[in-house]
């Protein structure tokens, strides 16, 4: 008798992250936001993320206008890197992705984004064909208040406190979580310290994404030589996209 359903087994992406992680590598993620491209902005985008060989396209944003649908289908549509959502609230689900960050946002005490939310969409993602990617979101002050703090009404861990931030990634790592992902917020003023990224990382085994404020290859190699193992930028591209080749390049460019 079959007491459980599968899970969505496929582990993909999980498997691809963990690949070039073992090669020593880092990945490059770009963050589109759907709200802020038309149709002729998002194909240019994501030819340029073709040609500079990013690694994955997350998708999500604080606010959603239209339905994300019809832009996951014309992202996949002329790509083939791996779309993720990364989900700002629950209207951003969608089973035409490949993954989704299952976002705990365990920097935060606010339960709706700890586990309420994940109980409301966890039949719906069974069902969908989405790979599971369990996530502790770590939300770190980045010099403003950012969208996401106001939108999850959450307090970040302040940015001199890394021994705070190690405790919270240790305590998500030792509940099973499968990445921890440090946020400065979207447009944050300052980005992550290197000692937060290099402290969180010596003390968990499990892949570590960082963003916010990443905007320049020098940003990025701060980032990735502290110890990040995958790198998220967004609204650098929404400011100029020519640059998004400069930040792959640094991302993948051997220490
Ligand atoms: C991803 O929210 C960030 O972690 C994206 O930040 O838009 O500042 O690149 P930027």
């Amino acid at each position: 008798m079959v007491l459980q359903k599968n899970l969505n087994s496929s582990t993909m992406i999980f498997e691809l992250i963990n690949h070039k992680i073992k090669n020593n590598q880092k990945l490059f993620a770009l963050l589109i936001d759907p709200d802020h491209h038309n149709k002729e902005s998002l194909k240019g985008l994501i030819n340029k993320a073709n040609q500079a060989q990013v690694d994955l396209i997350f998708i999500g944003g604080s606010l959603l206008n239209c339905s994300i649908d019809p832009s996951i289908q014309f992202i996949k549509k002329h790509t083939s890197i791996p779309v993720i959502l990364f989900p700002g609230s629950l209207l951003q689900l969608s089973s035409k992705a490949d993954g989704i960050l299952l976002l705990s946002l365990i920097s935060g005490r606010n339960p709706d984004f700890l586990i309420g939310n994940h109980v409301t969409a966890a039949t719906y993602l069974q069902k969908s064909n989405l790979e599971i990617l369990p996530t502790g979101y770590m939300l770190i002050e980045g010099g403003k208040t950012t969208s996401v703090e106001y939108m999850s009404n959450t307090k970040p861990i302040p940015s001199d406190k890394p021994d705070i931030a190690v405790a919270t990634a240790l305590a998500g790592e030792m509940l099973g979580l499968k990445l921890i992902y440090l946020e400065a917020g979207s447009g944050a003023k300052s980005s992550l310290t290197t000692q937060m990224i290099s402290q969180v990382k010596n003390n968990i085994t499990i892949p570590l994404i960082a963003g916010g404020g990443i905007k320049s290859p020098g940003d990025i190699q701060r980032i990735v030589s502290a110890g990040a193992d995958i790198v998220v930028s967004g609204t650098a591209m929404e400011q100029d996209p020519e640059i998004l080749h400069s930040l792959v390049r640094a991302t993948h460019q051997k220490e």
